[in-house]
């Protein structure tokens, strides 16, 4: 009998690292993390690190060979401004790497009878506001607006929300059997922000940046205007969102796909909360235009209703909760000891 376990792949970033820490402490399933770089963490005794690429196809035959994967949590991606350096890399990771494991998982899932979760996180990425007027007009975005991204990132989001779909309700739709097929689910993530952990590739990365730089006493210039606004949440939150979007009676969720957010902030509300804990900061605003663009072009919130209504969404950390009780107390003893 092959063992029963959950999948993390990505599991070395900034949501894995949560994630495993998270699922390590509920003590379920044993849990197989597989990420191109060594786990940062010290070993827990649930978890086997596998280290290698997504795009191994051999990799991933012997862990089922070996393993009854029961849930996947697919992390692993390029986000969205390395992925603009190495578009064509950008796409081999985050829409071949997915579309492997969902072949895998749709395998499973036939093979054992028995629907493998795949839980995916998407991003604000996937949306594309044409301009900044468009973006004022429209700030609480519904999944199914504006899905019109300016970035490989939010390309490969997008179509790979459309590839869980496919594999989760149309998998082999001529065959003469119909396969036992996948549960797909996904959230749309707004700007994530850890105390733990330093974000690196991504475009939302200005908000904590500051935060980080400001709790260690160091000059930082933000590569975003004062005026720019996106939706941000605390990572306890998204580790939150995920965990429950993943226990959710099938027969509840209407969509496949469902926004997630806690509170929206422009970047000098956001300099304001961080200077209000840490005065000394000197943070100072230098656009990096091409930059900017792109978060021009995310939508200045989220409506997070569909979450709410189907699975009973709430953010445990809002604005005040966020900075005042996770980031700022764990950020002054990780930096000031
Ligand atoms: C990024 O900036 O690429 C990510 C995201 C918004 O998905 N943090």
């Amino acid at each position: 009998m092959r063992k029963k376990v959950i999948l993390i792949t990505g599991a070395s970033g900034e949501i894995g690292q949560a994630l495993v820490q998270s699922l390590c402490e509920q003590n379920e399933l044993p849990i197989i993390t597989l990420d191109i770089a060594p786990v940062s963490e010290a070993a827990h005794p649930n978890v086997l690190h596998m280290q290698g690429d997504i795009l191994d196809k051999a990799l991933l035959s012997r862990l089922v060979s070996e393993y009854e994967v029961d849930t996947i949590f697919h992390l692993a991606a390029l986000l969205s401004t390395r992925a603009e350096f190495t578009p064509e890399a950008a796409h081999r990771v985050n829409v071949e790497g997915t579309l492997g494991l969902l072949q895998m998982a749709a395998e499973q899932s036939d093979w054992r009878g028995n629907p493998v979760k795949f839980i995916f996180p998407s991003s604000i990425a996937a949306y594309g506001l044409p301009d900044l007027e468009t973006k004022t007009q429209y700030t609480r975005v519904r999944e199914w607006e504006w899905n019109n991204p300016r970035t490989m990132y939010g390309c490969n989001k997008l179509y790979c929300e459309q590839l869980g779909i496919y594999y989760s309700q149309y998998y082999r739709q001529l065959a003469a059997d119909r396969p036992v097929m996948l549960d797909f689910r996904c959230l749309r993530f707004p700007g994530l922000i850890s105390a733990y952990t330093v974000p690196s590739g991504g475009t939302s990365d200005y908000g904590p940046e500051m935060l980080h730089a400001a709790a260690q006493n160091k000059p930082y210039g933000s590569f975003v205007r004062e005026d720019c606004r996106i939706p941000f949440m605390a990572m306890p939150d998204a580790v939150k969102s995920l965990l429950h979007l993943t226990a959710a009676p099938r027969e509840n969720l209407r969509h496949s796909v469902y926004n997630v957010t806690s509170f929206s902030l422009s970047a000098i509300e956001f300099r304001d909360w961080v200077l209000k804990y840490f005065p000394e900061g000197q943070i100072t605003f230098q656009p990096d235009e091409k930059r900017q663009a792109i978060v021009d072009s995310w939508p200045a919130d989220l409506d997070d209703s569909a979450a709410q209504r189907d699975w009973g969404w709430s953010p445990d950390y809002n604005l005040e909760r966020s900075f005042g009780e996770y980031l700022v107390p764990n950020i002054r003893r990780r930096y000031q000891g």
